[in-house]
């Protein structure tokens, strides 16, 4: 046992209405998260190397802090891959807004989104680090709003101790124990609950290990760049002939989007926000010969993200860097509330689709982006060895 500072747990008699509390109790959030106090933040060591144990040891007080700036997705931000010296106190600032954004042509949606992007931003540490996050919720919103980080441990993943109303903010703090992707999203409440999720409010958290990323038979991963790609689905209310619904408020757009939701079957599935978030312009780019580590979130449904022309070189599906990763996939399974990392080095140029495999969801609904590789074409690898022509009887 560190020398963590242990406190009576005040156990939440009302942890039970909390989870299945009202949309009101999810917009006014009436004091919800009160009397609670954080649990202590012993660290567990996960076993590694005895430096790693060692470093799980430090708390919080005794560490450096570092102001993380945060990015919009699909980039993730400056960060070592190997960690330097101790652990950090690692501060970073979530801004809820509340806002309409274009799906595609002729669909509109609000949104609730983290720092103004769907998904929100990616946070990256390492292990045993900390995290030490400000949630602020302007007066200009309508709707408290929380955050349930999977990396983090206790009190429903900080959602019990981060419920801000409008005009609130709050700052937790967390040990990141595990290593791995992981997702987060907003949980204030019942039904609320997967609509603020179904509203955009997730994004994803990197937790690396201190020494980096590893095979598994001890050879380091590394990676030239880093994307992060965010997988969401929306409901977006039709009239009968089929037009998509518009509205003029977050809450007016929601008994009808709670409607839409319970048919389980989106009108949208896309990566970052919107349908061509990442294609054309806005792909994603790379050089023959680098390797790229993708992230993939989804807070709420399956998917199974694919390179089409390229592989998996190394997978951590289920998002733990615990595990060895599994080698040359073409397609990987990705549980709905999780986040997987994948690194692909790049062999050839040209134009990568990168999809979830479900083609209807990719094409007819959205979720689907392109890679950019520039770099010289490898006929070894492939080549049209007779161009298109008549059959020849
Ligand atoms: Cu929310």
């Amino acid at each position: 046992m560190t020398k963590s500072i242990e406190r009576t747990m005040v156990v939440n008699e009302n942890r039970r209405d909390f989870l299945s509390g009202s949309i009101g109790a999810g917009i006014v959030g009436a004091g919800l998260a009160a009397g609670l106090l954080a649990n202590n933040a012993s660290a567990s060591s996960s076993g590694s190397s005895k430096k790693s144990a060692r470093m799980a040891n430090y708390t919080a007080d005794q560490l450096e802090r570092v102001t993380q700036t945060l990015v919009a997705p699909p980039f993730v931000p400056k960060h070592d891959q190997v960690a330097q010296g101790k652990p950090k106190v690692v501060v970073v600032k979530l801004n809820v807004e509340e806002k309409e954004i274009i799906l595609e042509n002729g669909a509109h949606a609000w949104v609730c989104a983290f720092n103004g992007s769907v998904p929100g931003p990616l946070i990256v540490c390492h292990q045993h680090d900390y995290i030490e996050l400000t949630l602020t919720n302007p007066s200009t919103n309508m709707l408290a709003h929380n955050i349930d980080l999977h990396a983090a441990t206790g009190a429903l993943g900080g959602g019990e101790l981060t419920l801000v109303a409008p005009g609130q903010e709050v700052t937790f703090r967390f040990k990141a124990t595990k290593t791995g992707t992981f997702v987060y999203h907003c949980a204030p409440g019942g039904v609320m609950i997967p609509w603020h999720v179904a509203m955009g409010m997730s994004g994803a958290i990197m937790v690396l290990p201190r020494e980096g990323l590893s095979d598994g038979q001890g050879n380091a991963i590394t990676y030239d760049r880093a994307y992060y790609v965010g997988e969401a689905e929306f409901y977006v209310p039709q009239e009968a002939q089929g037009k998509y619904k518009r509205y003029s408020t977050v809450i007016g757009s929601m008994n009808d989007v709670l409607a839409a939701m319970k048919s389980q079957n989106p009108s949208h599935i896309v990566f970052n926000g919107s349908v061509g978030a990442l294609t054309g312009t806005n792909a994603m780019t790379a050089s023959v010969g680098e390797s790229v580590l993708f992230i993939h979130s989804q807070a709420n449904r399956d998917t199974r993200p694919h390179i089409i022309g390229g592989h998996g070189d190394y997978v951590w599906a289920a998002g733990s860097f615990a595990d060895t990763p599994q080698q040359d996939l073409e397609t990987w399974m990705v549980a709905g509330g999780s986040a997987c990392a994948a690194v692909y080095k790049f062999r050839q140029p040209g134009l990568y689709a990168y999809v979830n495999h479900n083609l209807i969801e990719a094409i007819m609904k959205g979720a689907a982006g392109h890679i950019k590789v520039d770099g010289v074409w490898d006929d070894n690898l492939m080549t049209q060895v007779s161009k298109p022509s008549a059959i020849r009887s």
